[in-house]
């Protein structure tokens, strides 16, 4: 740009008789005859008569080269002459940090290393009067510390189990997933021929297949209740199969060990009443999909005591549900084959908008009490629910194979937030 602008350039060339258009850009160059040709018509220094190319006015001012050594020599101009500037790609925008460096207030020659600490030797010294210490960093990170985590599913499991035992609640011995068909099924007046019963839907064992030991005589009231019934009730009138009582298979629910708990209980010489609840794994031989594996964790909640009515079941899930933050419920009439009225529960999901079934419940039918021995008037009220459900909700997971199993993240596991039920 030393010679002058290309519209400047372009203009100078041109001789004031005028001149060819070829001559001329053999004369520039193309480029500068492009620019220049385009800057110089605009500028209304020039005309082009068919191939002449002719001065029209006298002089010109090579404006655009002026500004660019004022810019260069640091001048300020207008933001209006810096765009069109740019967008001629006459000038770039160029940033540079300058840094004035000057002496501080605690400038020193030789610089003595900071203290981290005041240690017993700067006091006895003295020389923490002119010894410097180093500002503590209040911001910095504390080193990560390699700690255990709760899987997510315990996480929530013991929340639950809070809840429970707050509601004086004591827990059931479940560490047994592999049960009889007799405590599974029969002693919860399910008939052996009911289709949960067969392994499309119950995983049954091959090897120890079969128990040896069941209460004989509660196994003959059991009998006499499926087949002829008895405490108001008809039974089921079917052949009873013992062998069919004695098949081991992993539990399909832990509704099973409730039955074994309320047995030993009507075997006590007096009744007590009791709250009982069991956290743990079932087995159900169903279709694998997005919310449901062959396995989950079951949460039961039962109470024993008498003259439990229907009522105080809805009002122990009103208590046991607004603690788990589910303050708005709904019951839907249901059917299991070991209680009598049963009932579907369902709670308005804020965060999903929508009403989400959350479990079921009932009150085990007389079919089942009696046959333990438990007393006429007493009744037994109980609740069920997954674990997982609430946990892949409650931590925003859509598949549960990345809340159990191996594909579980670990990452997810650490940065998973505490659970804070019902809060
Ligand atoms: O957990 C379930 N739903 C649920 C629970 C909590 C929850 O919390 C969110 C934070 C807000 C969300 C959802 N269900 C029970 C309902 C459904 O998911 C259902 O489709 C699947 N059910 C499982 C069984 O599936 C075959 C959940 C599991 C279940 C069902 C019934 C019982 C236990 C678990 C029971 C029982 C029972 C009944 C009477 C007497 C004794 C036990």
């Amino acid at each position: 740009m030393v010679n002058g602008s290309p519209e400047a350039l372009f203009f100078s060339a041109i001789p004031p008789e005028g001149i060819s258009r070829n001559t001329l850009k053999e004369k520039l160059g193309i480029e500068t005859f492009d620019i220049g040709s385009k800057a110089a018509a605009k500028n209304k220094w020039i005309a082009f008569d068919k191939d002449l190319v002719k001065r029209k006015v006298e002089s010109v001012e090579d404006e655009v080269k002026n500004l660019l050594t004022r810019i260069n020599n640091g001048e300020v101009v207008s933001d209006q002459v810096i765009n069109d500037l740019k967008r001629r790609k006459l000038i770039v925008k160029q940033t540079w940090k300058g840094y004035s460096l000057k002496r501080g207030p605690k400038y020193v020659s030789k610089r003595k290393k900071a203290a981290t600490d005041l240690t017993r030797e700067h006091i006895v010294s003295g020389d923490w009067k002119n010894q410097e210490f180093k500002e503590y960093n209040v911001n910095a990170e504390a080193p990560a510390i390699q700690v255990g985590y709760l899987h997510s599913l315990l996480e929530v499991r013991e929340e639950i189990q809070n809840i429970f035992l707050q509601m004086g609640f004591e827990e059931m011995p479940t560490n047994n997933f592999v049960e009889s068909s007799f405590w599974n099924f029969d002693a919860l007046f399910q008939p052996q021929q009911h289709p949960t019963r067969d392994s499309h839907d119950t995983f049954f064992l091959e090897t120890a297949d079969r128990t040896k030991d069941l209460p004989e005589d509660y196994l003959e009231k059991v009998k006499r209740v499926h087949e002829f019934g008895g405490y108001g009730s008809k039974g089921y009138g079917y052949d009873w199969k013992r062998d069919e009582a004695e098949k081991n298979l992993l539990r399909t629910h832990t509704t099973a060990v409730s039955t074994r708990m309320l047995y030993a209980l009507a075997q006590q010489e007096t009744f007590t009443p009791k709250r009982y609840y069991s956290i743990d794994r079932v087995f159900r031989n169903e279709a694998v999909d997005r919310t449901h594996l062959a396995e989950f964790h079951q949460i039961e909640g039962v109470i024993c005591d008498r003259g439990l009515t229907l009522g105080d079941l809805i009002g122990v899930l009103e208590d046991f549900f607004s603690r788990l933050g589910m303050s708005k419920l709904r019951f839907k009439p249901a059917y299991n084959p070991y209680t009598e009225p049963s009932m579907e529960i369902f709670s308005y999901h804020d965060g999903l908008q929508k009403w989400v079934e959350v479990g079921n419940s009932g009150m085990f039918r007389p079919e089942m009490l009696l046959p333990m021995g438990l007393p006429e008037d007493v009744n037994v009220i109980a609740w069920g629910l997954s674990l997982e459900r609430p946990t892949m909700i409650l931590y925003g997971i859509s598949n549960i194979r990345d809340l159990f199993g191996p594909k579980v993240d670990f990452n997810l596991i650490k940065n998973n937030p505490i659970c804070r039920l019902g809060i």
